[in-house]
């Protein structure tokens, strides 16, 4: 089993401080680790919920991916990410299953992780994040 963990759930928002008031209002949630990441074009406010986070992210351009998803299919869910042992293991074992690589190599991602991410239409329509710590 390739899967350590449920890293992330990632939610596309507009107003990243709306977002983030309302978690603090509803769960007092507060945010542990906050990044603008040029390179994906987002901003993100991590959640910690256990083990795991909720990633509030926001566009940084109008070119962003996240941009592009808000334009197209609204705010919401966006992508959800899959902790791992050893990243480029998962994605060879994703592509060996059939997956379309977004990454060919794994990458850099935020707070130093070493991500991939998986094309939604080979993942039955979710969009995977392979993330290794
Ligand atoms: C698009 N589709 C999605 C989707 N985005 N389905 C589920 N979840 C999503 N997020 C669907 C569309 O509805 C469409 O379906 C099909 O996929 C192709 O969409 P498209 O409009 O042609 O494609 P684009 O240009 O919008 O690109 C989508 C794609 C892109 C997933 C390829 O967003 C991408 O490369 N993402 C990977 C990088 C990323 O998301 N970076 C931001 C987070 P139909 O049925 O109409 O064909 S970075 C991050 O979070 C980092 C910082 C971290 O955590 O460490």
């Amino acid at each position: 089993m390739l899967l350590t963990e449920i890293d992330h759930v990632a939610i596309a928002v507009k107003d990243l401080e709306a977002a983030i008031d309302y978690y603090r209002r509803a769960f007092g949630a507060e945010v542990e680790h906050r990044e603008i990441v040029e390179s994906d074009g987002v901003e993100e406010a991590l959640l910690k919920v256990a083990e795991s986070y909720v990633q509030l992210l926001t566009p940084t351009n109008e070119n962003s991916p996240v941009a592009k998803s808000i334009e197209k299919r609204g705010e919401g869910l966006h992508h959800i990410g899959y902790r791992v042992e050893n990243c480029a293991v998962a994605l060879q074992a994703m592509i060996d299953a059939g997956a379309i690589a977004l990454d060919k190599a794994p990458r850099p991602g935020s707070r130093g992780t070493t991500v991939a991410f998986i094309h939604p239409k080979s993942s039955f329509g979710t969009l995977i994040e392979l993330v290794q710590e």
